[in-house]
Parts: structure tokens; sequence; C-alpha cells
């Protein structure tokens, strides 16, 4: 099979990685979206999959599900600024129609957008839930994102849900509805933050941010 894209060197990882976190602003539509150039990625799945928890592991933080979480934001794009060097991006959860039809077709068209005209998009973190397979809803939104041509991670969110040998099947089943690479699919579960650091690693990379070298801002003139 095809070396996967995103198969790059592993990145360096100090412990206790990343020191500041930071909620930046809420965005309703694109042209809301934080005036900066640092390289971004995207956390896309249906509503109660484990973004929010995700993001949260990620930074080793607990309040930042809770801005993410606050009614009224979880239908917008919530930017939050990593270690300086990047932003984390929480999309409103797709799959669940509440609201109008104009209202969920307007979401669908702000992610869209967002996915398809941030220049600094790096990297998109597709969830799914460890206990189902892909939908329609998912395979849909993965073949269209694909004709972008920019990289997708899979992560198979709760896999403490499931047991360690359904696990392994599940990833792969997973990839291949999803068309991508087995290897581009990693197991999570917030719990035991498995998978935490091989996120991370790939995160890194895409963003070609080295964590030995200190940030642009910080550098010397
Ligand atoms: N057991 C377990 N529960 C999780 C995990 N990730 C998320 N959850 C739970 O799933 C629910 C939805 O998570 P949340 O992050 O708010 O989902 P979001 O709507 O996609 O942001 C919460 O009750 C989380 O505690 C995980 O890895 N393991
Ligand atoms: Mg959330």
């Amino acid at each position: 099979m095809a070396r996967s894209p995103l198969e790059l060197p592993p990145a360096f990882l100090p412990e206790g990685f990343p020191g500041h976190v930071d909620f930046v602003k809420s965005a309703s539509k694109l042209a809301e979206a934080p005036a900066t150039s640092l390289p971004e990625v995207a956390m896309c799945g249906r509503s109660n999959v484990g973004k929010s928890t995700l993001l949260n592991t990620l930074c080793n933080r607990r309040q930042l599900a809770r801005v993410s979480n606050t009614p009224g934001r979880t239908r917008l794009l919530n930017f939050f600024e990593v270690q300086r060097a990047m932003m984390f991006v929480d999309l409103p959860g797709f799959g669940f129609a509440r609201g109008s039809l104009a209202e969920v077709q307007s979401w669908g068209e702000t992610i869209q957008a967002y996915l398809l005209d941030r220049p600094q998009l790096k990297l998109t973190l597709l969830l799914t839930d460890a206990r189902r397979l892909p939908e329609k809803e998912e395979q849909e939104l993965l073949l269209w994102f694909r004709q972008t041509g920019r990289p997708c991670l899979g992560v198979l969110t709760k896999a403490d849900k499931v047991s360690k040998s359904d696990l392994e099947l599940r990833r792969r089943k997973t990839a291949e509805l999803l068309f991508m690479h087995p290897s581009d699919v990693i197991a999570f579960s917030s719990l035991s933050r498995d998978g935490r650091d091989a996120i991370w690693r790939t995160i890194l990379a895409a963003c070609g941010v080295d964590l030995r070298s200190p940030p642009a801002s910080e550098a010397a003139p």
C-alpha cells in the first residue's frame, strides 16, 4: 500500500507540553476567524464524539472544554492558541438536526468554508466514536474533504469503551470506510490518554513546529 502522507519523522515532545494555552475567540463565520498566521489544527466530528475532551487532553487542561461546551458556543468555531506556536479550532458538531433546516445548512456552510478557504489550516482531525463505524455523513465529508487535497488524521475516540482486540479491528475498518491509510487513524482515550502522544507528533509535524527551537515571537531579532 502507498506510504501515508502523514507518516513523517517523529517530532520531539517535551514533558509537560504545552505550557501555554489561551482561548482566543469564537467565530460564527470564516470572516470572524482571528487574523493570525499561526498554523491551525481543526477538530471535526459529530456532537458528543469527544472533540472538546480531545482538545483538553492534548492541552492538559480542564476548563478549555468548558469554553467550547458553553451553550451558545457549541455552534461556533472556537479558537485556542497553543504555546504561541499554533491554533486549535474546535468546530461545531455536525449530525444533529436540531434547529431549523436553514440553521443546519448555515453551520455546514461555515464548516466547509473554513475547511476549504482557511490558508493556515494544516491538519484536520476527524473524530469518530470507537463504538460505531463511520456512517454516510462522515464518508461524504471525507470524500468532499479529500478533493481539497488537505491532510486529515482520523481519531477513534472513547477507545476505553471497547476491548483491545475489537479496537484494532474497528480502527482498520474505520480507515477503510473513510478511504484513509490504516496508519492515519489513531485510537484515543481521554481516560488512559492512549494515543495522545501519537496525535501530538502528527500535529507538530503537520504544523512544522519543532519544539527544540523557540517560537518565532521569542527568537532573537
Ligand atoms: N470514556 C470516555 N468518555 C469520553 C472520552 N472522550 C469524551 N468522552 C465523553 O463523551 C462526552 C462528550 O464529550 P465532548 O468532548 O463534550 O464531545 P463534543 O461534543 O464532540 O465536544 C462527555 O461526557 C465526555 O466525558 C473518552 O476518551 N473516553
Ligand atoms: Mg464540544
